[in-house]
Formats: structure tokens, C-alpha cells, sequence
């Protein structure tokens, strides 16, 4: 059979066939398969916030899932999430547009004297995925930069990523500073690289301490469910 009869015409598909294919689109890195099926699914008549759930968030669970369980590696995830961004940018004016409600907003950043960004991008793109607004504040942050950003942006929560054994105390500059400004409560602070563990994170004062991409989006949903409950409680 030759590469042409295989070929898939994503138009002619159901709506469910789709989105399975956009699932398999997803995991595959196919950037372009994925604007075509978010195309596909507006001129349906979907809302931008269904596709965006549905289609992207679900099928980046699976990605996430399979990264966390050492299925899928960097690469792939970066293709993933490479994808994921061209569907999402279809996709970002039409939901500031309809007011699709948001998960939440993280505000992250590589802490100062550090430039690896790799982790950092994967953990914005995987946040984004789940329906996170996210502000990249780069690498190499000093704490200012940090503390403008919390008052500019308003965010819920402060990441913070550290590769280097020598810039991870940094962290704890910018926790201590948010204390003696008393900022610290306003926001939940997760924190994570490839050197820190969960006791590092316990000591600097962080909420959390996030080992991969995909446990960094799932401890931030976890703690938007707390705060959402709590306001609901009163
Ligand atoms: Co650098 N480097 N590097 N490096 N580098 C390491 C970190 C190192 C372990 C290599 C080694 O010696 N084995 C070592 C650190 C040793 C130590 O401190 N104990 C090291 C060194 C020494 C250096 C330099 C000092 C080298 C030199 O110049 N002599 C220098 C430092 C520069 C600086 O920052 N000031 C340097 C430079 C570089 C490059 C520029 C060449 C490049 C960075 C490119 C870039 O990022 N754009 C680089 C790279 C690529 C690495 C390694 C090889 C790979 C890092 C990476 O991207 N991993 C690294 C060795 C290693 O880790 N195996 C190394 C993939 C990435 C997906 O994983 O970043 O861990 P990671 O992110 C994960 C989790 O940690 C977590 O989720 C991510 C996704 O699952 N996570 C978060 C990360 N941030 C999070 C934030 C969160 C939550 C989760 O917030 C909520």
C-alpha cells in the first residue's frame, strides 16, 4: 500500500474519530495535523474552550502520563508540546475572546546565575497544556524580578527552576524575601530541577518540590482544587 492510501483526511472523520486521531497527532509531534484538526473542530461549530479541553488537554494527559512513566523522553515531549502551542495559538484569541475560565496563572523563571531553561520551557509548555496562563519570566532572575512579577501579574502560583547545585540556595532568597514582605501566604511556591528534592524543597519553605514536568502540572492542579474549595467553604 503506498504512503498516500494510508494518509488520513482529518475532515472526513467524526467528531470523536478526530479528536482520537488529534490524541495520536498529539503524542506523534504533528504540528501541523493539530492546527488542521483545531481548525477542523471551530468550523464544526465547537467552542474554543471545548477543543481546547478536549482535544489539547486531553491528549497532552497522555503525553504527560506516558513522561512521567519514562514511556515518552524530552524529545518527544518537546515535540508534543511543540505541537500543542500551534494548536493553542489558534486558539488563545478566540478563548481571551469568549472568557473561557482558566485553571489558574504561574509565574516562573530560572533563579539568577542560572541560564538552563530546557526543564524550565517543558514545565511552561506542560502547565499551558493543562490550561494554565503562564508567564515566562526566562533565566537568570534575581528577586526582583520575581516580586515585579508577582505584583504585575497577580499570579496563583511562583515556580521557580534551579540546575546548578550552586544556584539552588537562591531559592530560598526569594521565599525569605516574600516573607519579609509578607507575600509569602498570597501565593503557593513550587520549585524544581534536577538537584533539589523534596527535602530541599521542605527546607527553603517552597509548598512543593516537583521532580518532573508532568508532576509539576498535576501538584499545581491539586493545590487550584484546594484554594477553589476552600473559597467555596468560605
Ligand atoms: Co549544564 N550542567 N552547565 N548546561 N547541563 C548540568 C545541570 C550538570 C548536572 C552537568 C554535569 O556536570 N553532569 C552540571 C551541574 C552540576 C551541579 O551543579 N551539580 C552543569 C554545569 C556544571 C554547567 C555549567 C557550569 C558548565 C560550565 O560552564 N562549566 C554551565 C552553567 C551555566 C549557568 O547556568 N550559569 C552549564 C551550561 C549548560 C548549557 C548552556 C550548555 C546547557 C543548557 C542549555 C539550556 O538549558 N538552554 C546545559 C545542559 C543542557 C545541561 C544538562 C546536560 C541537561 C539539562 C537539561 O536540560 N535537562 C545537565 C545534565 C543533566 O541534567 N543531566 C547539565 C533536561 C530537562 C528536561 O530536565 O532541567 O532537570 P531538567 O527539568 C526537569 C525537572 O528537573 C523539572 O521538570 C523538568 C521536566 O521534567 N523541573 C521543574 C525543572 N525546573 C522546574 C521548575 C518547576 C517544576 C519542575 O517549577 C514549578
Amino acid at each position: 500500500m503506498s504512503d498516500q492510501e494510508d494518509d488520513i483526511i482529518l475532515s472526513e472523520l467524526d467528531n470523536e474519530e478526530l479528536v482520537q486521531q488529534m490524541f495520536d497527532d498529539l503524542y506523534d509531534g504533528l504540528k501541523e495535523e493539530i492546527e488542521e484538526g483545531v481548525n477542523i473542530l471551530l468550523e464544526r461549530g465547537w467552542q474554543p474552550y471545548q477543543v481546547l479541553t478536549e482535544a489539547l488537554v486531553g491528549g497532552m494527559t497522555i503525553v504527560g502520563k506516558d513522561f512521567r512513566d519514562g514511556i515518552l523522553f524530552v524529545p518527544e515531549v518537546l515535540l508534543a508540546a511543540n505541537a500543542m502551542k500551534g494548536g493553542m495559538a489558534i486558539l488563545k484569541p478566540l478563548l481571551a475572546e469568549t472568557g473561557a475560565p482558566r485553571v489558574g496563572t504561574m509565574v516562573i523563571g530560572t533563579v539568577k546565575g542560572d541560564i538552563h531553561d530546557i526543564g524550565k520551557n517543558l514545565v511552561s509548555m506542560m502547565m499551558e497544556g493543562a490550561g494554565f496562563e503562564v508567564v515566562d519570566l526566562g533565566i537568570n532572575n534575581p528577586v526582583e524580578k520575581y516580586l515585579e512579577a508577582l505584583e504585575t501579574e497577580a499570579p496563583d502560583i511562583l515556580g521557580m527552576s534551579a540546575l546548578l547545585t550552586t544556584t539552588m540556595p537562591y531559592m530560598k532568597v526569594v521565599i525569605d524575601t516574600m516573607i519579609e514582605q509578607g507575600k509569602r501566604d498570597d501565593y503557593v511556591v513550587l520549585v524544581g530541577g534536577a538537584p533539589l528534592n523534596e527535602e530541599f524543597g521542605k527546607a527553603i519553605g517552597a509548598d512543593a518540590y516537583c521532580r518532573d514536568a508532568a508532576v509539576a502540572v498535576e501538584t499545581a492542579k491539586d493545590f487550584m482544587a484546594r484554594k477553589h474549595n476552600k473559597l467555596a467553604a468560605g
